[in-house]
């Protein structure tokens, strides 16, 4: 893989634009990623991953009254910060078109299932075309550029097989998944027409203590946490038997990262091949502080979804065999992992 790397920079890369033996050059040699989305959760870790790979690394952020940076903060003097909208084409093809970058991670979206029911609008025009105005962006202005799409499991939906594979086909069950199902087609679309090196990674529910507060697996940990600490004493949820792939998101941007490393661009699914229900998530979460779930859950309706995804289990087994990736973090460590960094945030205050 490294010596492909080396090949690549200096074909595609900046490198050609480099003139070889000043100092100034050695920065040069350095690829470049552009990131949208680099204020969510994966893009925060992304941006260290590739930091850590001595990347130069452009994030793309949107205006907003107040600055959403918390889980980049620590990044921010070594990352360049340009704005940009999915909204706006020609914000995107600006932003790309001055920072010529290497490669670019589309992680920006309205990645919440429940807003995508009641903003399916908005929804379709962030992560579905959203998708269409940054490849057209590379196609007219940084061509050699290659392209990563966050695709999502939600597009398996009401699932057709079991595992679920690259192969397996698609029955998307929301309006987030079937945005999130246009940007996968119009990327496999670019690839087939313009020739770009654009991929999609079909990635199942990866999670961490930076995950928003609204997923189910963060907002189990914070109320694990927070009912051990004696400032709250029930959790209201939705539906406790739907079945979810979870990993640990670290590990997904480097399954990212080495889709990008590939020889030839392919779409993989991305997760760990385990998968576990809403209930045993709470167990585990309540259990590792010593509290009875059963006490302190109420389901409540208000938090079941028009359609539901019941349940779904990746096959990882492409990804693992073709570009040596795998997980570190088994369900269990993960959930304690979270509630452990839940009660240290908690504590702090
Ligand atoms: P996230 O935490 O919700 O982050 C979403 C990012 O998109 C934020 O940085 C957000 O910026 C940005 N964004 C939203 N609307 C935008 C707009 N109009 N213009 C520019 N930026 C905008 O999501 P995540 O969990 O990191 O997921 C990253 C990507 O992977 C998303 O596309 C998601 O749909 C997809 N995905 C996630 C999972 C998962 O389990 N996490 C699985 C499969 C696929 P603000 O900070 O300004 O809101
Ligand atoms: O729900 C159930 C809920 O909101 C998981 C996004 O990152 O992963 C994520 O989508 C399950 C669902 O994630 C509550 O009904 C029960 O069955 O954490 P979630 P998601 O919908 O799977 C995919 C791969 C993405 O691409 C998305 O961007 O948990 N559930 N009770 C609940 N869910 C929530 N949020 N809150 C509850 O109280």
């Amino acid at each position: 893989m490294h010596g492909r790397q080396q090949v690549r920079f200096t074909t595609h890369g900046r490198a050609q634009r480099a003139a070889p033996g000043t100092t100034s050059d050695w920065r040069a040699l350095m690829p470049k990623a552009l990131i949208t989305g680099i204020t969510g959760q994966d893009g925060s870790y992304l941006a260290e991953h590739l930091l850590a790979k001595g990347y130069d690394v452009v994030g793309v952020v949107r205006r907003t009254s107040h600055h959403s940076y918390e889980r980049i903060e620590h990044l921010i003097p070594r990352v360049e910060i340009v704005a940009a909208d999915l909204l706006d084409q020609h914000s995107l093809t600006i932003v790309i078109q001055e920072a010529q970058p290497d490669e670019i991670y589309n992680l920006a979206a309205q990645s919440f299932v429940p807003t995508s029911f009641t903003q399916p609008v908005l929804t379709g025009e962030f992560t579905a075309l959203g998708v269409t105005r940054i490849l057209e962006a590379v196609r007219l202005v940084c061509p050699r550029a290659r392209f990563y799409q966050a695709s999502s499991s939600e597009m398996f939906g009401k699932v057709q097989q079991t595992p679920q594979r690259e192969t397996t086909p698609f029955y998307p069950r929301s309006p987030y998944g079937i945005a999130k199902l246009y940007g996968h087609w119009i990327t496999v679309n670019y690839r087939e027409s313009y020739g770009l090196y654009a991929v999609s990674g079909i990635l199942f529910n990866h999670e961490s203590p930076r995950r928003g507060m609204e997923f189910v697996t963060r907002k189990v940990t914070d109320a694990a946490a927070r009912i051990k600490l004696g400032r709250a004493t029930e959790l209201r949820m939705g539906n406790l038997d739907a079945k979810r792939d979870w990993g640990f998101a670290g590990d997904y941007v480097d399954a990212m990262w080495r889709m990008l490393q590939a020889p030839t661009p392919q779409d993989y699914v991305v997760g760990t091949g385990e998968s576990h229900s809403v209930e045993e998530l709470v167990a585990v979460a309540f259990g590792h502080v010593g509290l009875d779930w059963r006490k302190h859950i109420v389901v409540d309706p208000k938090f079941y979804r028009p359609a539901e995804v019941d349940f779904l289990i990746a096959d990882p087994a492409r990804i693992k065999a073709e570009l040596g990736w795998t997980p570190t973090l088994s369900f269990e460590q993960l959930v304690t992992m979270m509630v452990d960094a839940d009660l240290r945030r908690l504590q702090a205050r």
